[in-house]
């Protein structure tokens, strides 16, 4: 009987070792036909793609790449640009100051990416040809196409026989570049107290073809007008070399601000800047 006994406990034993070495190999065991876990990945935002497309373009043309401070003094983002207090250009750049002790010197949000023309000019002595992609800050009040912190791209080339027709050459070739080659441009007289002679840059839009209506009517973009105004440029101004220690009778040049997000919506169809800010991984993950 006893023995009858162990024979039927060892069995139970073994049957039971057995059994859970089935169901841990149950668990651990992959079933290679399952899907992975998708890990979604990350990108770089557009106005950075944007920003390295034009890095590019210019950088295959000679030009490098220089950053500079985002918090700027009165000096470089206004008077070395030949914009003295109380000049009217001011009001158009409504300024962040920021709140400082008593006393101490005045220092604001940098209002656009020209300030580094002059940084940059103090630096070096001639020939110069740099790009400088940044963020600038205005009190503008937020809409479709205006923010209160932006992004822009300055150009500065200065050299002892640059000409205008350089200066228009360079702009041509960077906005085919970036647009492609059926984008048409052109100049119009504009005013800037660091250029002279200014211009505003315009390209034929590229929602209509430069026609001015779409199959549906009018263009909404360019409100059938059929040329968008991209950015400001022009010739630097002999009073800027003043600022910097150049000989305004030994060396010409030419300076261009781009405002980046406006090119970035024009390029890829954006109808509001603010997409550029909220952080919507919807909208986002449409630009890889
Ligand atoms: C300037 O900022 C000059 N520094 C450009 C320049 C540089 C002229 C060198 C000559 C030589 P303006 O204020 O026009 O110019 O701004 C340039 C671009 O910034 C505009 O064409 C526009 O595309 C963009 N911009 C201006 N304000 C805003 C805003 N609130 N939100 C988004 N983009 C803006």
């Amino acid at each position: 009987m006893r023995s009858y006994v162990d024979a039927k406990i060892e069995e139970r034993r073994v049957a039971i070792e057995v059994g859970a070495e089935e169901a841990a190999s149950a668990k651990d065991r992959v079933d290679l036909s399952l899907p992975g876990v998708v890990r979604p990945l990350g990108s770089r935002h557009l106005i950075r793609q944007v920003f390295q497309e034009i890095e590019d373009i210019f950088f295959s043309i000679g030009f490098s790449v220089v950053d500079g401070p985002e918090i700027e003094t009165p000096y470089y983002n206004f008077e070395a640009l030949n914009i003295p207090e109380f000049h009217p250009v001011r009001d158009d750049m409504d300024t962040f100051y920021l709140e400082l002790p008593k006393g101490a010197p005045g220092l604001l949000l940098r209002t656009h990416t020209s300030p580094m023309q002059i940084r940059t000019m103090e630096k070096q002595k001639p020939p110069v040809r740099v790009i400088v992609p940044g963020r600038v800050y205005r009190r503008d009040n937020p809409d479709a196409t205006h923010s209160f912190a932006f992004h822009q791209v300055e150009g500065l080339a200065v050299d002892t026989d640059i000409t205008f027709c350089d200066f228009t050459g360079t702009i041509e070739y960077f906005v085919k570049q970036f647009f492609g080659p059926s984008v048409k441009t052109r100049f119009r007289p504009s005013y800037f107290p660091f250029t002279e002679p200014s211009v505003e840059f315009d390209v034929s839009c590229v929602f209509c073809g430069g026609n001015g209506t779409t199959s549906s009517g009018t263009c909404g973009k360019c409100k059938g007008a059929g040329w968008i105004e991209l950015f400001g440029a022009g010739m630097v101004d002999p009073a800027v070399y003043g600022f910097v220690g150049y000989d305004p009778k030994k060396v010409t040049g030419f300076a261009f601000g781009i405002g980046i997000d406006r090119l970035a919506m024009l390029k890829y169809g954006i109808d509001d800047i603010q997409a550029f800010f909220q952080n919507d991984v919807r909208f986002l993950k449409q630009f890889p």
